[in-house]
């Protein structure tokens, strides 16, 4: 139906047109090209009309990483805007990760004012002349589905529904589009659009029924089939499917650096977090939505295991190299693709014994591994400075269905057990650090009844603009708690000098430039200066506690709270 209100200008008629399509979310890092948005923002909420909430962000690290944890949680893309081409460089790495982790974004920039003079919004400030660059698409270009520049308002309907539309399809992710202050500007009285977006929105897809029947009979006469999935659960419905799939085959499930929870983590069937004990013996190895599922410089599996891909887009096309082979690819939806194969599995004439026999087999594996990783992360309960392992086992404990884990870098998998889809989200595959500390605010802002728990490595930390995120946390009432895993080093950066030169300088003269990160700051003091409660803990005893403070300051005080535990440091 068409809906005609009135208006000033084409900001006002924007942010209608983004309220009516369901953007909640306003994620602004401001510059002189939001003038009339700020205005249009100001009259409408003057009129009551409070969507989409604008919330100042004051880096655009943040800005990004809250847009992305935001949907990451409600699958609802939301509306970023930065300052023109500056304020996009800043952003750069968060529309990188959220490119590869195929996360929805209407992304957007001011565009610096076009005319030197003549027009409503014309240049008037230094900035105007020395911000315009050639192609302000262009260093986004790689990174986004699409990119457009708003050139009138008659075409803004089609603009912004084509760029929801872009953004939303599989396989999902950000787009970018560009706002001339003059266009912003334009003053007019009426926008009339209809009420729902006409743009098309392709519906799910699946293989056909034939390719799914052949994937099946491959996987009957398999003898020791593998799953290995890095980030099945970006739809919480494809977890059930994956445990049905992997019930039915009596396949192993290996997560490889989980973006996402994919698979119960206490279900038998799981099989920990390295593929490599696994892939001599493995004759089939189902690949769902991982990019990397093994490191072939290390090891490969066998030349007649038989390999099948499943994601939205199997062969990640926009990937320059991926060499993973393929007897098969199943591309579509994989909550979809996963209960097609697990039915035609079960319907099959697989060897039901000897399903039942490789279930035992898991079972009886992932029984021993637990108790390992049980037994190592209790080895380390009196360690002082503290492990990450007991650090991570004291987080794990007191995680419930209603708590989220956002950790970028420092909570070890082997400590905790994620059972619920969507209540773990692992740093992105690109590894744009800085990505942790903002998303976790999106998830709060997405998730308010939940707990939040943002798991952080000193180095992820800084990165994330901290006093930008504290400063959100404390503004727009979202209690995150922050657990800094204070290694005071760039550990990543030492284990690959130490694999790249194990006899080498560093390792003779015991020293290594360009990874150290001392003296540390008093973390805790930095969540304090936004109202926060912050905490130092040493002692692998008192953690346990500090971590009931924390949580009381964020459940029941309402306030966002940080715990700089101080781990050992790497050699
Ligand atoms: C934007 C960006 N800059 C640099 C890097 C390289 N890098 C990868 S891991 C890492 C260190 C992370 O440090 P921390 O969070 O303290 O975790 P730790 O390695 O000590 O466990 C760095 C600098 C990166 N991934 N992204």
């Amino acid at each position: 139906m068409a809906k005609r209100v009135s208006v000033e200008s084409t900001a006002e008629a924007y942010l209608e047109l983004l309220a009516s399509r369901g953007v909640d979310y306003f994620f602004g890092n401001a510059g002189t090209d939001f003038a009339p948005l700020i205005e249009a923002f100001e009259k409408r909420q003057t009129q009551g009309q409070h969507l989409p909430r604008p919330l100042t962000v004051p880096h655009e690290t943040v800005a990004v990483a809250m847009a992305h944890g935001y949907t990451m949680v409600t699958g609802r893309p939301q509306a970023v805007m930065v300052h023109v081409i500056v304020g996009a460089a800043n952003a750069l790495a968060g529309v990188i990760n959220a490119a590869r982790c195929q996360v929805p974004m209407l992304f957007t920039a001011g565009r610096n004012p076009l005319t030197e003079a003549g027009l409503p919004g014309s240049r008037n400030r230094q900035i105007h002349w020395a911000q315009e660059s050639f192609d302000q698409g262009g260093m986004m270009r790689e990174w986004v589905k699409w990119d457009y520049e708003l050139r009138n308002f008659v075409q803004l309907e089609t603009v912004v529904d084509r760029a929801l539309a872009i953004t939303q399809a599989e396989p999902q992710g950000p787009v970018y589009l560009m706002l001339p202050r003059e266009v912003l500007a334009e003053h007019h009285d009426v926008f009339e659009y209809s009420e729902s977006s006409r743009a098309p929105q392709p519906a799910e897809t699946v293989a056909a029924p034939d390719a799914i029947r052949r994937a099946a009979e491959l996987l009957a006469e398999a003898r020791h089939p593998l799953i290995v999935t890095k980030g099945a659960g970006r739809d919480p419905g494809a977890v059930a499917a994956l445990v049905r799939l992997a019930e039915a085959c009596g396949a192993a499930v290996v997560e490889n650096s989980p973006t996402y929870m994919n698979f119960p983590q206490d279900h038998p069937l799981h099989a920990g977090f390295e593929v490599g004990p696994h892939l001599e013996a493995a004759d089939a190895i189902v690949v769902v939505e991982c990019d990397a599922p093994w490191f072939p410089a290390l090891q490969q599996p066998r030349p007649e295991t038989r390999l099948i891909q499943i994601g939205v887009d199997p062969l990640f096309v926009r990937y320059p190299i991926r060499g993973f082979g393929g007897d098969m690819a199943l591309a579509g939806a994989p909550r979809l693709t996963m209960a097609a194969l697990a039915d035609a599995v079960a319907g099959s004439a697989s060897d039901q014994a000897a399903v039942a026999t490789r279930r035992d087999r898991w079972a009886e594996l992932h029984r021993r591994q637990r108790e390992s990783w049980l037994a190592a992360g209790r080895k380390t309960e009196a360690d002082a400075p503290l492990d990450m392992k007991w650090v991570s086992r004291c987080v794990a404990d007191v995680l419930d269905d209603r708590t989220i884990v956002v950790n970028e870098y420092d909570l070890d998998h082997t400590q905790a057990s994620f059972r619920t889809p969507g209540t773990y989200f692992g740093s992105p595959q690109s590894g744009g650090l800085g990505w942790g500390v903002g998303s976790a605010l999106g998830v709060k802002l997405a998730k308010p009844d939940h707990t939040v728990i943002c798991c952080v490595g000193d180095g992820s930390y800084m990165f994330g603009a901290p006093t930008a995120a504290h400063f959100v946390g404390r503004a727009h009432d979202l209690p995150v708690l922050y657990v800094v895993f204070n290694n005071r080093a760039w550990n990543a950066v030492k284990r690959a000098v130490q694999s790249h030169a194990p006899e080498g300088w560093t390792a003779r003269t015991g020293h290594m430039p360009l990874s150290d990160l001392e003296p540390a700051p008093d973390y805790e003091m930095v969540c304090q200066a936004s109202g926060g409660y912050g905490e130092r803990v040493e002692s692998p005893a008192e953690l346990p506690a500090a971590l009931q403070r924390a949580l009381r300051a964020v459940r029941d005080e309402k306030r966002q709270a940080l715990l700089n535990v101080v781990c050992k440091k790497p050699a």
